[in-house]
Protein backbone atom coordinates (compact mmCIF):
# COMPACT_ATOMS: atom_id res chain seq x y z
CA UNK A 1 0.00 0.00 0.00
CA UNK A 2 1.47 3.33 -1.09
CA UNK A 3 1.61 5.39 2.38
CA UNK A 4 1.61 9.30 1.54
CA UNK A 5 3.36 10.97 4.84
CA UNK A 6 2.23 14.65 5.77
CA UNK A 7 6.07 16.34 6.18
CA UNK A 8 5.18 18.72 8.65
CA UNK A 9 3.21 16.60 10.67
CA UNK A 10 5.31 18.07 13.95
CA UNK A 11 4.91 21.34 13.62
CA UNK A 12 1.17 21.03 15.39
CA UNK A 13 1.96 20.78 18.79
CA UNK A 14 -1.40 21.53 21.19
CA UNK A 15 -0.57 22.96 24.18
CA UNK A 16 -4.12 21.20 25.82
CA UNK A 17 -7.58 21.38 25.75
CA UNK A 18 -10.14 22.53 27.46
CA UNK A 19 -12.84 20.10 28.29
CA UNK A 20 -15.96 21.23 30.43
CA UNK A 21 -13.92 24.11 31.49
CA UNK A 22 -11.22 22.36 32.50
CA UNK A 23 -7.27 22.54 31.11
CA UNK A 24 -6.30 19.03 30.33
CA UNK A 25 -3.56 17.44 27.87
CA UNK A 26 -3.87 16.73 24.63
CA UNK A 27 -5.12 13.47 23.24
CA UNK A 28 -4.35 14.83 19.47
CA UNK A 29 -0.07 14.85 19.68
CA UNK A 30 2.50 13.85 17.12
CA UNK A 31 3.32 10.69 18.34
CA UNK A 32 -0.03 9.20 17.05
CA UNK A 33 2.15 9.87 14.01
CA UNK A 34 4.95 8.13 14.79
CA UNK A 35 2.74 5.16 16.39
CA UNK A 36 1.13 4.19 13.37
CA UNK A 37 4.20 4.75 11.12
CA UNK A 38 6.16 2.68 13.15
CA UNK A 39 3.28 -0.31 12.91
CA UNK A 40 3.08 -0.15 9.37
CA UNK A 41 6.84 -0.42 9.34
CA UNK A 42 6.88 -3.67 11.58
CA UNK A 43 3.80 -5.16 9.76
CA UNK A 44 5.78 -4.55 6.08
CA UNK A 45 4.19 -4.13 3.07
CA UNK A 46 3.61 -0.54 3.19
CA UNK A 47 5.83 2.01 1.07
CA UNK A 48 6.48 5.26 2.60
CA UNK A 49 6.35 8.60 0.90
CA UNK A 50 6.49 12.04 1.64
CA UNK A 51 4.06 14.50 -0.17
CA UNK A 52 5.23 17.49 -2.20
CA UNK A 53 4.00 21.07 -1.59
CA UNK A 54 0.88 22.10 -2.36
CA UNK A 55 -0.36 25.12 -3.26
CA UNK A 56 -3.01 26.73 -0.85
CA UNK A 57 -4.84 27.68 -4.01
CA UNK A 58 -6.07 23.96 -4.30
CA UNK A 59 -8.39 24.77 -0.61
CA UNK A 60 -10.44 27.41 -2.60
CA UNK A 61 -13.89 26.29 -2.93
CA UNK A 62 -13.74 23.83 -0.14
CA UNK A 63 -12.75 26.46 2.78
CA UNK A 64 -13.48 29.65 2.92
CA UNK A 65 -10.79 32.33 2.04
CA UNK A 66 -11.08 34.20 5.08
CA UNK A 67 -10.92 31.03 7.55
CA UNK A 68 -7.99 29.93 5.16
CA UNK A 69 -6.18 33.25 5.76
CA UNK A 70 -7.13 33.37 9.55
CA UNK A 71 -5.09 29.74 9.99
CA UNK A 72 -2.04 31.12 8.09
CA UNK A 73 -1.85 34.81 9.53
CA UNK A 74 -2.60 33.22 13.28
CA UNK A 75 0.36 30.39 12.78
CA UNK A 76 2.09 33.28 11.60
CA UNK A 77 1.75 35.50 14.32
CA UNK A 78 2.56 33.00 16.50
CA UNK A 79 5.61 31.91 15.33
CA UNK A 80 8.73 31.39 17.12
CA UNK A 81 6.87 30.90 20.54
CA UNK A 82 4.79 28.48 22.43
CA UNK A 83 1.68 30.30 22.22
CA UNK A 84 -1.71 29.67 20.78
CA UNK A 85 -4.92 31.06 20.07
CA UNK A 86 -8.53 29.29 21.49
CA UNK A 87 -12.03 30.99 21.34
CA UNK A 88 -13.47 32.18 24.37
CA UNK A 89 -16.85 33.51 23.06
CA UNK A 90 -18.65 32.19 20.20
CA UNK A 91 -20.94 33.93 17.52
CA UNK A 92 -24.31 35.25 19.16
CA UNK A 93 -25.66 38.25 16.94
CA UNK A 94 -25.20 38.33 12.45
CA UNK A 95 -22.36 40.01 10.74
CA UNK A 96 -18.76 39.23 10.06
CA UNK A 97 -16.05 39.45 12.86
CA UNK A 98 -14.66 42.44 13.36
CA UNK A 99 -11.75 41.77 15.75
CA UNK A 100 -9.40 38.83 16.70
CA UNK A 101 -11.64 37.93 19.36
CA UNK A 102 -14.79 37.54 17.08
CA UNK A 103 -12.51 35.84 14.58
CA UNK A 104 -11.16 33.53 17.06
CA UNK A 105 -15.03 32.22 17.88
CA UNK A 106 -15.95 32.69 14.26
CA UNK A 107 -13.46 30.47 12.59
CA UNK A 108 -13.50 27.47 15.42
CA UNK A 109 -16.60 25.61 17.32
CA UNK A 110 -15.10 24.15 19.93
CA UNK A 111 -12.67 24.88 22.83
CA UNK A 112 -10.68 21.00 22.02
CA UNK A 113 -8.86 23.08 19.03
CA UNK A 114 -5.99 25.30 19.88
CA UNK A 115 -4.18 26.92 16.58
CA UNK A 116 -0.67 27.12 17.40
CA UNK A 117 2.94 28.10 15.38
CA UNK A 118 2.84 24.83 13.60
CA UNK A 119 -1.24 24.57 12.96
CA UNK A 120 -1.04 25.95 9.64
CA UNK A 121 2.03 24.13 8.27
CA UNK A 122 0.95 21.00 9.90
CA UNK A 123 -2.24 21.10 7.98
CA UNK A 124 -1.75 22.13 4.72
CA UNK A 125 0.86 19.06 5.09
CA UNK A 126 -1.96 16.77 5.76
CA UNK A 127 -3.74 18.37 2.66
CA UNK A 128 -0.91 17.77 0.61
CA UNK A 129 -0.48 14.43 1.95
CA UNK A 130 -4.20 13.74 0.78
CA UNK A 131 -4.01 15.32 -2.20
CA UNK A 132 -0.97 13.74 -3.70
CA UNK A 133 -2.91 10.06 -2.36
CA UNK A 134 -6.31 11.55 -4.38
CA UNK A 135 -3.70 11.96 -7.71
CA UNK A 136 -2.35 8.85 -7.50
CA UNK A 137 -5.38 7.30 -6.85
CA UNK A 138 -7.28 9.34 -9.63
CA UNK A 139 -4.16 8.53 -11.91
CA UNK A 140 -4.82 4.46 -11.86
CA UNK A 141 -1.05 4.82 -10.36
CA UNK A 142 -2.19 2.81 -7.23
CA UNK A 143 -5.63 1.26 -6.21
CA UNK A 144 -5.34 2.11 -2.49
CA UNK A 145 -3.40 5.02 -1.50
CA UNK A 146 -3.47 6.02 2.25
CA UNK A 147 -2.65 9.49 3.77
CA UNK A 148 -0.56 9.45 6.77
CA UNK A 149 -1.54 12.86 8.65
CA UNK A 150 -2.46 14.65 11.78
CA UNK A 151 -3.97 16.73 12.42
CA UNK A 152 -7.21 14.85 11.53
CA UNK A 153 -9.67 16.65 9.12
CA UNK A 154 -13.17 15.17 9.12
CA UNK A 155 -14.65 17.35 11.40
CA UNK A 156 -13.53 20.60 9.80
CA UNK A 157 -16.32 22.79 8.08
CA UNK A 158 -15.74 25.28 5.22
CA UNK A 159 -15.31 27.91 7.62
CA UNK A 160 -14.72 26.63 10.71
CA UNK A 161 -12.14 24.70 12.70
CA UNK A 162 -12.92 21.84 15.79
CA UNK A 163 -12.77 18.47 16.77
CA UNK A 164 -8.91 18.76 16.91
CA UNK A 165 -9.29 19.27 12.72
CA UNK A 166 -8.74 22.43 10.36
CA UNK A 167 -8.52 21.56 6.80
CA UNK A 168 -10.84 18.74 5.70
CA UNK A 169 -8.76 16.39 3.77
CA UNK A 170 -11.66 13.78 3.23
CA UNK A 171 -13.51 16.41 1.38
CA UNK A 172 -10.43 17.35 -0.56
CA UNK A 173 -9.95 13.70 -1.71
CA UNK A 174 -13.46 13.69 -2.22
CA UNK A 175 -13.56 17.36 -4.70
CA UNK A 176 -10.78 15.87 -6.90
CA UNK A 177 -12.01 12.23 -7.14
CA UNK A 178 -14.84 13.94 -8.75
CA UNK A 179 -13.29 13.89 -12.19
CA UNK A 180 -13.50 9.96 -12.20
CA UNK A 181 -17.30 10.04 -11.57
CA UNK A 182 -19.76 10.01 -8.45
CA UNK A 183 -17.66 9.07 -5.24
CA UNK A 184 -18.47 7.96 -1.85
CA UNK A 185 -17.04 8.86 1.57
CA UNK A 186 -17.39 6.61 4.15
CA UNK A 187 -16.47 7.53 7.70
CA UNK A 188 -15.81 4.96 10.15
CA UNK A 189 -13.72 7.31 12.69
CA UNK A 190 -15.83 6.89 16.01
CA UNK A 191 -17.21 10.56 16.01
CA UNK A 192 -19.44 11.97 13.27
CA UNK A 193 -17.42 13.30 10.62
CA UNK A 194 -19.78 16.20 10.84
CA UNK A 195 -17.41 18.75 8.15
CA UNK A 196 -17.71 16.32 5.48
CA UNK A 197 -21.34 16.17 6.07
CA UNK A 198 -21.86 19.72 6.16
CA UNK A 199 -19.07 20.43 3.19
CA UNK A 200 -21.28 18.17 0.49
CA UNK A 201 -24.73 18.32 2.22
CA UNK A 202 -26.42 19.49 -0.76
CA UNK A 203 -24.47 17.65 -3.10
CA UNK A 204 -26.03 13.77 -4.76
CA UNK A 205 -22.41 13.58 -6.28
CA UNK A 206 -20.89 12.73 -2.92
CA UNK A 207 -22.04 10.38 -0.73
CA UNK A 208 -21.22 10.93 2.91
CA UNK A 209 -21.96 7.66 4.92
CA UNK A 210 -20.64 7.43 8.52
CA UNK A 211 -20.93 4.92 11.36
CA UNK A 212 -20.23 6.15 14.67
CA UNK A 213 -20.95 6.54 18.47
CA UNK A 214 -24.38 8.40 18.57
CA UNK A 215 -24.52 12.31 18.93
CA UNK A 216 -26.55 12.70 22.02
CA UNK A 217 -23.57 11.56 24.14
CA UNK A 218 -20.71 12.01 21.77
CA UNK A 219 -18.65 14.52 20.07
CA UNK A 220 -19.72 16.62 18.01
CA UNK A 221 -22.79 16.57 19.93
CA UNK A 222 -24.67 19.13 17.42
CA UNK A 223 -24.85 16.59 14.53
CA UNK A 224 -25.06 13.20 13.04
CA UNK A 225 -28.33 11.94 13.85
CA UNK A 226 -30.39 9.15 11.69
CA UNK A 227 -32.57 12.35 10.45
CA UNK A 228 -29.73 14.07 8.86
CA UNK A 229 -30.42 13.01 5.26
CA UNK A 230 -29.17 15.70 2.93
CA UNK A 231 -30.90 18.78 1.35
CA UNK A 232 -31.78 19.95 -1.88
CA UNK A 233 -30.54 18.12 -4.53
CA UNK A 234 -28.70 16.07 -2.14
CA UNK A 235 -31.56 15.23 0.18
CA UNK A 236 -30.92 11.22 0.33
CA UNK A 237 -27.43 11.10 -0.28
CA UNK A 238 -26.04 11.53 3.33
CA UNK A 239 -26.54 8.27 5.82
CA UNK A 240 -25.67 8.41 9.18
CA UNK A 241 -25.38 5.29 11.50
CA UNK A 242 -25.23 6.34 15.17
CA UNK A 243 -24.41 3.58 17.60
CA UNK A 244 -24.92 3.52 21.03
CA UNK A 245 -22.02 3.84 23.43
CA UNK A 246 -19.92 0.34 24.23
CA UNK A 247 -20.95 -0.97 20.99
CA UNK A 248 -18.37 -3.45 19.93
CA UNK A 249 -18.89 -6.06 16.59
CA UNK A 250 -21.73 -7.19 16.75
CA UNK A 251 -22.95 -3.97 16.97
CA UNK A 252 -21.30 -2.64 14.49
CA UNK A 253 -21.10 -5.35 11.43
CA UNK A 254 -24.86 -4.48 10.73
CA UNK A 255 -24.00 -0.72 10.91
CA UNK A 256 -21.09 -1.32 8.26
CA UNK A 257 -23.57 -3.59 6.48
CA UNK A 258 -25.69 -1.11 5.79
CA UNK A 259 -23.03 1.89 4.96
CA UNK A 260 -21.51 -0.12 2.17
CA UNK A 261 -25.08 -1.23 0.81
CA UNK A 262 -25.53 2.27 0.13
CA UNK A 263 -22.06 3.09 -1.09
CA UNK A 264 -22.33 -0.03 -3.49
CA UNK A 265 -25.74 1.67 -4.38
CA UNK A 266 -24.47 5.27 -5.58
CA UNK A 267 -22.03 3.19 -8.15
CA UNK A 268 -18.65 5.45 -6.89
CA UNK A 269 -15.81 5.53 -9.11
CA UNK A 270 -14.13 5.97 -6.10
CA UNK A 271 -14.94 5.85 -2.20
CA UNK A 272 -12.91 7.84 0.43
CA UNK A 273 -12.51 6.21 3.99
CA UNK A 274 -12.34 8.83 6.74
CA UNK A 275 -9.99 6.51 9.40
CA UNK A 276 -10.12 6.22 12.68
CA UNK A 277 -9.24 3.69 15.15
CA UNK A 278 -10.94 5.85 18.33
CA UNK A 279 -13.82 2.82 18.18
CA UNK A 280 -10.98 0.49 19.35
CA UNK A 281 -11.82 -1.04 23.14
CA UNK A 282 -8.93 0.63 24.31
CA UNK A 283 -9.32 3.84 22.94
CA UNK A 284 -9.02 6.44 26.01
CA UNK A 285 -12.62 8.95 24.44
CA UNK A 286 -14.31 6.90 21.83
CA UNK A 287 -16.00 4.90 24.59
CA UNK A 288 -16.84 1.43 22.07
CA UNK A 289 -15.44 -1.96 22.17
CA UNK A 290 -13.90 -2.92 18.63
CA UNK A 291 -10.90 -5.42 18.77
CA UNK A 292 -7.63 -4.75 16.56
CA UNK A 293 -8.98 -7.64 14.63
CA UNK A 294 -11.74 -6.29 13.97
CA UNK A 295 -10.01 -3.51 11.75
CA UNK A 296 -8.71 -6.66 9.22
CA UNK A 297 -12.77 -7.30 8.56
CA UNK A 298 -13.52 -3.84 7.98
CA UNK A 299 -10.60 -3.30 5.63
CA UNK A 300 -11.94 -6.45 4.02
CA UNK A 301 -15.40 -5.39 3.89
CA UNK A 302 -14.24 -2.32 1.90
CA UNK A 303 -11.82 -3.91 -0.36
CA UNK A 304 -14.86 -6.21 -1.55
CA UNK A 305 -16.76 -2.68 -3.33
CA UNK A 306 -13.89 -3.35 -6.06
CA UNK A 307 -13.24 0.50 -5.99
CA UNK A 308 -10.14 2.52 -6.15
CA UNK A 309 -9.99 3.94 -2.25
CA UNK A 310 -7.79 6.85 -0.58
CA UNK A 311 -7.80 6.77 3.30
CA UNK A 312 -7.25 9.30 4.99
CA UNK A 313 -6.21 9.25 8.70
CA UNK A 314 -8.60 10.74 11.50
CA UNK A 315 -8.92 9.79 14.91
CA UNK A 316 -7.19 6.94 16.94
CA UNK A 317 -5.99 8.06 20.54
CA UNK A 318 -4.37 5.26 22.10
CA UNK A 319 -1.08 4.90 21.13
CA UNK A 320 -0.47 1.34 22.00
CA UNK A 321 -3.03 -0.02 19.45
CA UNK A 322 -3.57 2.93 16.99
CA UNK A 323 -0.81 2.14 14.42
CA UNK A 324 -1.88 -1.95 15.13
CA UNK A 325 -5.51 -1.17 13.94
CA UNK A 326 -4.24 1.22 10.24
CA UNK A 327 -1.84 -1.40 9.49
CA UNK A 328 -5.10 -4.51 9.74
CA UNK A 329 -7.70 -1.98 7.69
CA UNK A 330 -5.07 -1.19 5.65
CA UNK A 331 -3.18 -4.62 4.69
CA UNK A 332 -6.85 -6.35 4.33
CA UNK A 333 -7.92 -2.95 2.47
CA UNK A 334 -5.04 -3.36 0.25
CA UNK A 335 -3.82 -6.67 -0.51
C1 LIG B 1 -10.77 13.54 14.83
C2 LIG B 1 -11.36 13.21 16.16
O1 LIG B 1 -11.39 12.06 16.54
N1 LIG B 1 -11.79 14.24 16.90
C3 LIG B 1 -12.41 14.00 18.14
C4 LIG B 1 -12.59 15.24 18.93
C5 LIG B 1 -13.16 14.91 20.27
N2 LIG B 1 -12.83 15.87 21.25
C6 LIG B 1 -13.49 15.73 22.51
C7 LIG B 1 -12.62 15.05 23.52
C8 LIG B 1 -13.27 15.03 24.87
C9 LIG B 1 -12.66 13.95 25.69
N3 LIG B 1 -13.22 13.89 27.00
C10 LIG B 1 -13.59 12.55 27.43
C11 LIG B 1 -12.83 12.05 28.58
C12 LIG B 1 -13.06 10.57 28.72
N4 LIG B 1 -12.12 9.97 29.60
ZN1 LIG C 1 -12.69 10.58 16.22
Amino acid sequence: VRVICNPNYAAHVPPHEVDNGAVVPPWEVPGRFDAVRAALAAHGGFAFEDAPALSVDVLTGLHDAGYVAHLRDTSAALAGGGGWVMPSVFPFAPGEPRGEAARRGAYCFDTFTAITAGTWAAALGGAAATYRAAELVAAGETRVAYALTRPPGHHAERGRCGGYSFLNNAALAADLLLDLGPVAVLDIDVHHGNGTQHLFYDSPDVLTVSVHGDPAGLFPYFSGFADETGTGRGLGFNLNLPLPPGTGVDGYRPAVAAALERVGRHRPAAVVVAFGADAHEADPIGGMRLPTAYFAELGAAVRALGVPAVVTQEGGYDLATVGACAAAFLAALGD
